[in-house]
């Protein structure tokens, strides 16, 4: 009965099974059925599909795609009309953590596993990540972190469909919609470009995809071949994934001469909570801080007097920890934004980089 409600009324509805079955029935028994059916129609109107729209007629901003020529309205069409909001999707984007303190999100990144593995793959993807390093001149360990933290080095790169879940988003989540409907283009634009089908592809509840989990926006202007097939394979080819990585650092200025953060010994150091920056928006050249007493020990590599630089703080099981941190640390928030997560980039990178 369920079944027949929610089906389109002008198709088949029963599984082969049923019908076979239905078959057997005599005709006054399928003119009571029908007789029923009619009642129901009359009396559960509300519980009966409207008359589905198309997409490109339901959403100004799919007819707007059609009419500035980037796409075919049947082609969105036959790819979105099937598609139902997928609630997991929300309900993931909803629940997204609720800032955990440092110590406790740092937990899922830097254990003896991620480290381990990390380490498996420098040593695999040695010559590769010379190469990369040599014309993208970024350093291998924090390439092979990112991709650690991303997906632990390519084995987790999400399994819900990319198409489901970016319309979804697009269509069903008021509070980021615009930012979504822009990643479906994108995705769809790159779909286009690469001959990907989209109905194939597979990636995180927020619709990164790649062994490196980029946004498709991302993906389209920083993703590169480096394996040299003419294609990006971000989903399978390593050498791509990490020469995709080496290329959005690259492209955020990441400067390798410089480090990337500094914790700050707070027995040598004015009082560090009065001195925190308000946000890594607001760094500033290195030596200003020097001339107010920022002390940062001794260390291997020291910032350039103009070097932007910024003081947060990040908590720790025994109250704050104070860093500087530098230019480098906010090209990692411009991957993601948390400083938690450039953090954890960071301290897996320090492992893997003393790797034996
Ligand atoms: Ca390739």
């Amino acid at each position: 009965m369920t079944r027949n409600r929610t089906a389109p009324q002008d198709e088949p509805s029963q599984p082969v099974e049923q019908g076979r079955k239905s078959l057997r029935l005599t005709d006054s028994c399928r003119h009571l059925l029908l007789f029923f059916a009619c009642l129901l129609t009359l009396y559960l109107p509300l519980s009966l599909p409207a008359a589905p729209l198309e997409p490109t007629a339901q959403h100004e901003w799919l007819a707007e795609w059609v009419k500035r020529g980037e796409f075919d309205a049947h082609w969105l069409n036959e790819l979105l009309a099937p598609l139902t909001p997928d609630s997991k999707v929300l309900r993931l984007m909803d629940s997204q953590a609720e800032a955990k303190p440092y110590y406790l999100y740092r937990r899922n990144f830097i254990n003896e596993r991620r480290i381990q593995r990390g380490r498996v793959m420098m040593r695999s993807n040695r010559a590769v990540l010379q190469r990369i390093q040599k014309q993208f001149h970024v350093p291998p360990e924090v390439v092979v972190a990112l991709w650690g933290v991303e997906s632990h080095y390519g084995q987790h790169s999400g399994s819900l469909s990319v198409l489901r879940t970016l319309y979804t988003l697009a269509a069903n989540y008021p509070r980021r919609a615009p930012f979504f409907q822009e990643e479906l283009r994108q995705f769809l634009l790159l779909c286009l470009e690469e001959n990907w089908d989209p109905n194939e592809l597979e990636g995180s509840y927020a619709g990164a995809i790649g062994q490196m989990q980029m946004m498709p926006s991302t993906m389209r202007k920083y993703a590169v071949d480096f394996s040299g097939d003419g294609k990006r394979d971000v989903f399978n080819s390593s050498a791509d994934v990490l020469a995709s990585i080496a290329s959005f650092l690259a492209g955020h200025q990441w400067n390798p001469e410089a480090p990337m953060a500094i914790a700050l010994n707070e027995k040598i150091n004015p009082d560090l909570s009065t001195l925190k920056s308000p946000s890594l928006n607001t760094m500033r050249p290195w030596q200003e801080w020097q001339q107010e007493g920022i002390n940062l020990g001794s260390k291997e590599k020291f910032p350039e007097a103009n070097e932007p630089a910024a003081l947060i703080a990040l908590e720790e099981e025994q109250g704050s920890r104070y860093y500087m941190v530098f230019g480098n640390f906010k090209v990692i928030t411009q991957w993601n934004r948390s400083s938690r997560f450039a953090m954890v980039v960071r301290e897996l990178a320090d492992q893997l980089r003393k790797a034996p």
